[in-house]
């Protein structure tokens, strides 16, 4: 059975009424398998979310769901008070049996949340006004999670933007040349280890505290931000999976990696890529608008962030390509390195940029 068939058979454990319409998939995503289904109940449309967490990545898919729901009543509750009507939050859908899950029968691990709709989703930056409603929208996600008590969460992926640890992954990949790729990619690997230890100041300085922790997404691409398709406003942070405390950087670092660059991270022709430096500055003024109880540390290091959280995914990336695609969802053989290679020059064109922003 297909994931689709699979998703089809299992939403009926789910606290759903109504007849099913129809589902389809959504290939947005790296990790999870997502299917979007729509109900009707008495000439009423609902839609929602399934998702199949992947557990290789997340190896307890509970523990991602405790934190999932800590985390969205705790903005329900905030954007309640506030009476911000415009707001929509997201909200996990529980299973007949009360959980924030299902596990099928082959022990996959399923979630639903109510579908948020008119919203528009951008893989690739749109315009100056998007990438300021999308510093505001993680900006103003950091301020309302900034009184939430982090000891209550879990680890869910450890040392996920640890940059020592991730060298070290890629020096082991490096080692076992397990695809037999290793003599592909040696520009690749200079350029990287030629930048190693710049690259790892961001998590140094979070490490001994000198950069303070926070509660943070920890995967600020631009696809899981949801915008009103009536306003442009980020309405919504979706995709709470690896929500850990954290440095604040490693949020705006993801946020300008992927937004601020001309094309999205699967481009293959290098020549298209450059830095936007007018979607830095909008997105900097929307985030410092929401963000603003953050410490001297903290603003000075956004820019840095930028390039450091591009260059973890270029060391990510192309790890996963020397293990032989093992990580991330891939669509043809070289895709990672695809994506390795265009990381890279996007650091490039960051460098060249650098005193224009
Ligand atoms: P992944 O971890 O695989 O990236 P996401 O949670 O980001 O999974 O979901 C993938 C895509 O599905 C998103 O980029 C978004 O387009 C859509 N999506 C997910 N949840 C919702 C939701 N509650 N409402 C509307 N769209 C959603
Ligand atoms: C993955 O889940 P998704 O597709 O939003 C990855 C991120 C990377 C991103 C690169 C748990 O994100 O860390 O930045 O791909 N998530 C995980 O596109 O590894
Ligand atoms: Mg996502």
């Amino acid at each position: 059975m297909d994931n689709l068939e699979k998703a089809k058979s299992i939403i009926g454990n789910f606290r759903i009424d109504g007849e099913l319409e129809k589902i389809k998939i959504n290939t947005q995503g790296h990790i999870n398998s997502t299917f979007i289904s729509t109900f009707t109940e008495n000439g009423k449309v609902r839609k929602y979310t399934h998702q199949m967490i992947n557990k290789s990545v997340f190896t307890h898919p509970d523990e991602v769901m405790s934190n999932i729901m800590l985390v969205t009543e705790h903005i329900q509750n905030k954007v309640r008070r506030m009476d911000e009507a415009e707001s929509r939050c997201l909200s996990v859908v529980l299973s007949r049996d009360g959980k924030p899950y299902y596990i099928d029968s082959d022990g996959e691990y399923w979630r639903t949340y109510h579908f948020i709709d008119d919203v528009d989703t951008f893989d690739k930056m749109d315009s100056d006004k998007i990438a300021y409603e999308l510093g505001r929208a993680i900006g103003n996600f950091q301020s309302q999670l900034s009184d939430f008590d982090s000891s209550k969460l879990y680890t869910t992926i450890k040392d996920f933007h640890n940059m020592n640890w991730r060298y070290e992954q890629l020096d082991e990949a490096v080692r076992n040349n397990k695809a037999g790729r290793l003599s592909l990619v040696s520009a690749e690997l200079e350029f990287l280890y030629a930048n190693k230890e710049r690259g790892c100041r961001i998590w140094n300085g979070f490490a001994d505290g000198s950069i303070p922790s926070r509660v943070t997404h920890n995967d600020t691409k631009l696809n899981n931000v949801l915008f009103s398709k009536k306003t442009g406003e980020g309405i919504c942070v979706i995709d709470l999976d690896t929500i850990m405390p954290g440095t604040i950087l490693f949020d705006t670092g993801d946020m300008i990696r992927v937004s601020c660059s001309t094309v999205t991270e699967d481009e293959k022709d290098l020549s298209k890529i450059d830095f936007s430096v007018s979607f830095y500055k909008s997105i900097f003024k929307g985030y410092l608008e929401k963000a603003d109880y953050l410490e001297d540390i903290e603003k000075s290091l956004i820019k840095e962030s930028g390039r450091t959280i591009t260059q973890i995914m270029a060391v990510r990336f192309l790890t996963d390509y020397l293990n032989g695609d093992v990580y991330y969802h891939i669509a043809y053989p070289e895709h990672n390195i695809v994506r390795a290679r265009n990381q890279i020059q996007l650091m490039k064109k960051m460098d060249e940029h650098w005193d224009e922003y």
